[in-house]
């Protein structure tokens, strides 16, 4: 399925103005959310008191030039561990994945990729992420593949801590920070995942979480959706025997929610970072196999470009290119 709202790629720009928006770009962290819509109280005259009225939301999402990727998921479902394996297998399978020039992350969201780095091949497990944050990572994604049809793209992931995604059931409302992205005329993707230990239990909530979206306007036909089973080596297995296995485990545990996936026609798949292993009251991983982030790492490029990150025309563009000379 195709994001209808055009993809945001450098074929677009011309190279020279796209490292002129500089001033664009803000603290990335949730400084980047502004409130213009807030006035300060003016001096009130006795006789004339005046009450200024806000204008609609109160928060704005800044620098909407790129493709978010928005994580649901409840607190531990592995939302951090997959971000960090779909970073890792596009830096270093993939392509070149650079912070996007112009738009210094805030330091915290540098601190936070060196650490995935560096911590997924020591085997050490992403932090557990503070709530109230949207960390907000941007990169521009470069492929290997040199096809004109795989071009650089930009992406934006939004890390947010699970309590927070508690907060919508029963008619509740995230925090201003989340709500602004959701509440933004932006291409978003979102990737919802529940645990192969958890996910009977959080069938209602990712209703819910469905339900929200389409409250907020998005229509679920156009958006793209990734439902993920993390965790899935809980199952004694890295990988599905045949894509039956994950059907019957979704249609068993997650009934209502398969239903809305074969309504609106959504994706699903599993994921795994490898093995992990508790280690003196610690997990840590034991064996790290990316089989799954390149799944989902996949899913997301087709979603946004519209053709596979492995695209094999390159041999066939050279051919035309010659003879066209
Ligand atoms: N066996 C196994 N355990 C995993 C896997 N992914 C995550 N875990 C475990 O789940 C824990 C939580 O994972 P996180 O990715 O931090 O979860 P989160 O959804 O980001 O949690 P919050 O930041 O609290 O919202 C990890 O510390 C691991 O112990 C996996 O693929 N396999
Ligand atoms: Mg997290």
């Amino acid at each position: 399925m195709i994001n209808k709202d055009k993809p945001f790629s450098f074929d677009d720009y011309d190279n020279e103005n796209i490292f002129q928006k500089h001033d664009d770009f803000q603290d990335l962290n949730h400084h980047s959310i502004e409130n213009p819509a807030i006035y300060s109280t003016p001096e009130v005259d006795d006789d004339d008191s005046f009450v200024p009225t806000s204008s609609g939301s109160t928060t704005t999402v800044q620098n909407k030039d790129s493709n978010f990727v928005f994580f649901y998921g409840t607190s531990a479902s592995g939302k951090s561990v997959i971000l960090s394996a779909i970073l890792y297998y596009l830096n270093s399978f993939a392509g070149v994945l650079r912070p996007k020039l112009g738009s210094p992350n805030s330091r915290e969201a540098h601190v936070l990729l060196a650490d995935f780095f560096e911590n997924i091949k020591k085997g050490i497990l992403p932090n557990r992420t503070t709530r109230d944050q949207v960390t907000r990572l941007d990169f521009v994604f470069d492929p290997n593949n040199k096809s004109k049809k795989v071009p650089p793209i930009s992406l934006s992931f939004l890390e947010t801590a699970g309590e927070n995604h508690n907060e919508i059931s029963r008619g509740g409302k995230y925090v201003d920070g989340i709500e602004a992205y959701l509440n933004s005329d932006i291409p978003l993707n979102f990737i919802i995942v529940t645990s192969y230990d958890r996910a009977h239990h959080e069938d209602a909530k990712i209703v819910e979480f469905l339900d929200y979206l389409e409250r907020k306007g998005k229509n679920l036909k156009n958006v793209n959706v990734l439902l993920v089973i993390s965790k899935w080596d809980k199952s004694g297995n890295l990988g599905v025997d045949n894509e039956q296995h994950l059907e019957n485990f979704i249609s068993e545990r997650l009934s209502m929610t398969n239903n809305r996936i074969d309504t609106y026609n959504l994706s699903k798949t599993y994921f795994t970072i490898g093995n992990v292993q508790n280690q003196a009251g610690m997990e840590k991983i034991t064996l790290l196999n990316l089989d799954s982030a390149e799944i989902i790492a996949k899913w997301l490029y087709h979603n946004i470009v519209g053709y596979d990150l492995d695209y094999e025309g390159t041999f066939w563009e050279k051919i035309k290119f010659s003879f066209s000379k």
